[in-house]
């Protein structure tokens, strides 16, 4: 007999004997697209999630990882279209589909984890989550890529000076260029992974977490580091709208609970992990500048929100709403 088939019995017999009805999941196959390969933090999250959702239903959840779907970008967009129903996506991104979530990856807006995780579970995280269904996004909770750190092959970089004219590759999204031209780096957006084209130096320098560089051997391909934290890179995890609407009740609830439960957990795993990674890739070879001269970066990326790209009207109040919660946080 299949699960299915004893749940239906199950229910038929609970349904005779009068007691309380159990529920009748709405089964089926959910895909769930990430662009990293297993190991990697989305796919520890993914992995969770699916191990959750089929012990508690009779879903079954089909992980597409390792680029198998594409970039981040062409993921979102199959998700949108409900090819694919969900999707662990790094927040940069989601920029060019709705701008206010380039709220989130402002730079040097978190001082920790512990701040962002306030932030983002808090009210202003829910916010930003509402806005992304203008998107046909349903935002579900807020996993961890972590705190992103440059990496380059030319010159060890201490003070902001030292990135000028780097090549450096960004994600594909409208912020990140923005902040790495401010910086005076020469940007290119580009999917996921790079590692050839760091090995050819078509690009110079990346920015990433720390798990990211040793789970993506970017020591083999990068000289240096530099722990600057610009960033907090947090995932989105999303579903199509129109399909997790339509889903029962029960089903939306014990799956929006599933991924809640499944972020916490792989946020614990990063953090867990992180000091641990910065060891190995130090071990490996790479020299990593652990205090470099942040105040120079931050005075820099400083004029980013004066820049067009926060000009618009929704993106200025959801930036705002963020920066009060971080203040609010340190009882400013
Ligand atoms: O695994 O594309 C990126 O740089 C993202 O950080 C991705 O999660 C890397």
């Amino acid at each position: 007999m299949t699960r299915r088939q004893v749940r239906v019995v199950a229910f038929m017999v609970a349904a005779f004997l009068g007691m309380a009805a159990a529920h009748v999941w709405a089964s089926g196959v959910i895909k769930l697209g990430v662009v990293t390969k297993p190991g990697s933090a989305q796919n520890v999250c993914a992995e969770k999630f699916k191990e959750i959702v089929e012990a508690r239903s009779d879903y079954e959840v089909k992980i597409f990882h390792s680029a198998s779907l594409g970039t981040e970008t062409e993921i979102l967009q199959q998700v949108q279209m409900n090819s694919v129903q969900m999707g662990i996506i790094t927040s940069g991104p989601f920029d060019v589909f709705v701008p206010e979530a380039r709220v989130i990856d402002y730079p040097f807006l978190f001082a920790n984890s512990r701040e962002a995780d306030a932030v983002l579970d808090g009210p202003a995280g829910q916010a930003l989550l509402k806005a992304l269904e203008r998107a046909r996004f349903k935002g579900l909770a807020f996993s961890e890529n972590g705190f992103r750190h440059l990496t380059n092959n030319v010159r060890p970089v201490h003070g902001v000076d030292d990135v000028k004219g780097l090549k450096i590759r960004v994600m594909e999204s409208i912020l990140h260029k923005e902040l790495w031209r401010e910086l005076g780096a020469n940007p290119t957006p580009m999917g996921w992974p790079i590692y050839t084209e760091l090995q050819q130096g078509t690009i110079d320098a990346q920015e990433n977490p720390l798990w990211v560089i040793w789970n993506y051997k970017l020591y083999e391909v990068q000289k240096y580091m530099t722990l600057t934290g610009h960033v907090y890179s947090a995932h989105i995890d999303v579903a199509n709208l129109e399909w997790f609407n339509a889903l029962p009740a029960q089903d939306r609830d014990m799956i929006a609970q599933a991924m809640k439960e499944a972020a916490i957990f792989q946020r614990q795993w990063n953090r867990d992990n992180e000091a641990d990674f910065l060891a190995k890739v130090k071990a490996a070879g790479m020299m990593v500048d652990e205090a470099p001269d942040l105040a120079s970066f931050r005075a820099k990326a400083a004029g980013l929100k004066d820049l067009d790209i926060y000009k618009d009207p929704r993106v200025q109040e959801m930036l705002q709403l963020f920066l009060n919660a971080v203040a609010k946080i340190r009882g400013q």
